[in-house]
C-alpha cells in the first residue's frame, strides 16, 4: 500500500529535538526524508545522554526513525553546491537553526526560491518577529516565555516545567501542518512559501485556556473552579491551579490503594455533572445528589476541597486500576497515573503501533514511539534511525554523481 506523502523529498537540516519531531512525523506518513548532517559530529543528540557506550543514544534514535542521513558540510564550497542540487531535487527545507543560520550559510530565502520556486522552507525558532526574535532556545525557555510554567504547579511553590516536551515536540508538531497546508497550496499555486513555528507561539496555543482564564479573572476577579476559591486569594494574573481540571469539569488527583509506597498509586477523578447521581452513590453519599449544597454544579465549586477528600476515601481503598474499572462502568470519567514503566509494559499500545520495538545495528533493540496519528489507507511502518552519513553514496547517486565524484567531493571534505 502507497504512503500518503510517498514522492514528497524533504531536506532535513534539523537536529536536537523540536525540527527532527516534524520530520520523523512526515517520513511516518512517506516522505523521502533526507537527513543532512555534519561529517564526524552530525546531530548533537546522537551523543547526548548515551547509555550504550558509541552508540547512538535513545535522545537521537527516538527522533530520527524513518529518514536517510547524508554527511555535508554547507560551509565547504564544494558543499555548498551538493546543497544547490539538494535544494533542486526537494519540495521542503526544514531548519531549526539558530535566527540566521541558513542566510550566514549563503542560503537566504531568495536565493532558495531562485534556486527552487517551488521549494517550501519551514522553521522552528524559538521566538517570532519581536524583541526576542535572536534568541536561541530550548524546551523549557518555550514553556516559560509561553505561559505553561507560571500555570503549571501548585499555589505556594515556584513555576514548574512539565514533562511533556510542549515546547520542542508541540512546535515539530505545529510546524509539520504547516508544511502540509503549504504543499496543499502549492497544489493550487505552484509555488513554495515560508513556514514559521516559533516555540513560544506553539507552547501559548496549546495554553490557550489559561489566557482564558486570564480574561475571565479580569473580569469577575476569582475563578471558582481553581483550588484558591473559596478561602484564597487572586492576584492579577492567573495562579498556578495545582491539579485543577482546566475545563468546566472539576477534576482532582486521588491517592490509591498503595500510595504510601508507590509514587504512582494516585488516579484522576473527574466530578463529571450528568454522573453526579452515580458518584454519590458510588462512595456511599447518597444524601449529596438531593442536597442543595451539593446537587449543583454551582453549589459544588465552594465545597470541591471537601468533595473531592470524601472520594478520596473511596479510592484509597481501591488500586487505580480497581478504581478504574469500577468508575468506568458508570462512566464515570477517570485515568489511572501511569508510570513510563507501565507504558512501556503496556501490551495494548504495542499492539496499535503507539510503542513499537525496533532493531539498531550497533545499540541492538530498543523502544520507540511510533506514529500517534493512524490513517487507514497510510500505515505507518516504524523503521530504526540512520547511522551518520549511512545514506551519503545513496542520495548523492540519486542527485547524479559519479563514483568519482564522490570520492572526489569526500577527499575534498564536502560530504
Ligand atoms: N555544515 C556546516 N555547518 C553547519 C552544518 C553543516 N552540515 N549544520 C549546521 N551548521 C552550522 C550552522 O550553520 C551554524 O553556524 P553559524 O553559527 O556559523 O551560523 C552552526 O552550525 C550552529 O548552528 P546552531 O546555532 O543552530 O546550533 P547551536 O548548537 O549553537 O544552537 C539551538 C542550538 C537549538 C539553541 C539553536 O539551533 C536554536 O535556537 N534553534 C531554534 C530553536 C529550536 O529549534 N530550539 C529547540 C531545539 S530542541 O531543544
Amino acid at each position: 500500500m502507497g504512503k500518503a506523502l510517498d514522492g514528497v523529498r524533504i531536506l532535513d537540516f534539523t537536529h536536537v529535538q523540536s525540527g527532527p519531531t516534524c520530520t520523523q512525523l512526515l517520513a511516518w506518513f512517506g516522505a523521502d526524508v533526507i537527513k543532512v548532517e555534519r561529517a564526524g559530529a552530525g546531530d548533537i543528540t546522537r551523543e547526548q545522554l548515551r547509555d550504550v557506550p558509541d552508540a547512538d543514544s535513545l535522545y537521537f534514535t527516538m527522533l530520527n526513525g524513518n529518514k536517510r542521513s547524508i554527511t555535508l558540510d554547507t560551509k565547504n564550497p564544494e558543499g555548498k553546491r551538493v546543497l544547490e542540487t539538494l535544494i533542486q531535487h526537494c519540495d521542503v527545507l526544514v531548519e531549526n537553526f539558530a535566527p540566521g543560520a541558513l542566510d550566514r550559510m549563503g542560503f537566504t530565502w531568495e536565493r532558495i526560491q531562485e534556486l527552487n520556486p517551488r521549494m517550501i522552507v519551514a522553521s522552528v525558532k524559538g521566538f517570532g518577529p519581536g524583541p526576542y526574535e535572536d534568541c536561541k532556545v530550548y524546551e523549557n525557555v518555550a514553556q516559560c516565555a509561553g505561559g505553561a510554567a507560571s500555570t503549571t504547579g501548585f499555589d505556594d511553590g515556584p513555576p514548574v516545567v512539565t514533562g511533556a516536551q510542549i515546547g520542542d515536540s508541540g512546535t515539530g508538531l505545529h510546524l509539520a501542518l504547516g508544511i502540509v497546508t503549504a504543499l496543499y497550496q502549492r497544489v493550487q499555486t505552484g509555488r513554495g512559501q515560508k513556514v514559521l513555528a516559533a516555540m513560544q507561539d506553539g507552547v501559548l496555543n496549546l495554553c490557550r485556556v489559561k489566557l482564558r482564564d486570564q480574561q475571565r479573572l479580569e473580569r469577575t476577579n476569582v475563578l471558582k473552579e481553581y483550588p484558591q476559591y473559596p478561602n484564597g486569594t487572586f492576584g492579577e494574573a492567573v495562579p498556578r491551579a495545582g491539579n485543577a481540571s482546566g475545563g468546566g469539569q472539576p477534576g482532582w488527583i486521588l491517592k490509591c490503594k498503595g500510595w504510601e509506597t508507590d509514587p504512582n498509586a494516585y488516579i484522576y477523578f473527574i466530578t463529571q455533572a450528568p454522573v453526579w447521581d452515580r458518584i454519590c452513590n458510588l462512595i456511599g453519599r447518597e444524601e449529596w445528589i438531593s442536597d442543595p449544597d451539593y446537587a449543583t454544579p454551582n453549589a459544588r465549586l465552594p465545597r470541591l476541597k471537601e468533595i473531592f477528600a470524601e472520594i478520596e476515601h473511596w479510592t484509597m481503598q481501591r488500586t487505580k486500576f480497581e478504581a478504574m474499572e469500577l468508575l468506568n462502568k458508570y462512566d464515570i470519567p477517570c485515568g489511572p497515573i501511569l508510570s513510563m514503566k507501565e507504558i512501556a509494559e503496556d501490551q495494548s499500545l504495542r499492539a496499535t503501533g503507539t510503542i513499537v520495538e525496533v532493531d539498531h545495528p550497533v545499540r541492538g533493540k530498543y523502544l520507540t514511539v511510533g506514529n500517534p496519528i493512524k490513517l487507514s489507507d497510510s500505515p505507518t511502518d516504524v523503521k530504526r534511525s540512520p547511522l551518520l552519513g549511512e545514506h551519503t553514496d545513496e542520495v548523492m547517486a540519486e542527485l547524479g554523481y559519479s563514483s568519482e565524484q564522490i570520492s572526489a567531493l569526500r577527499a575534498a571534505g564536502a560530504i
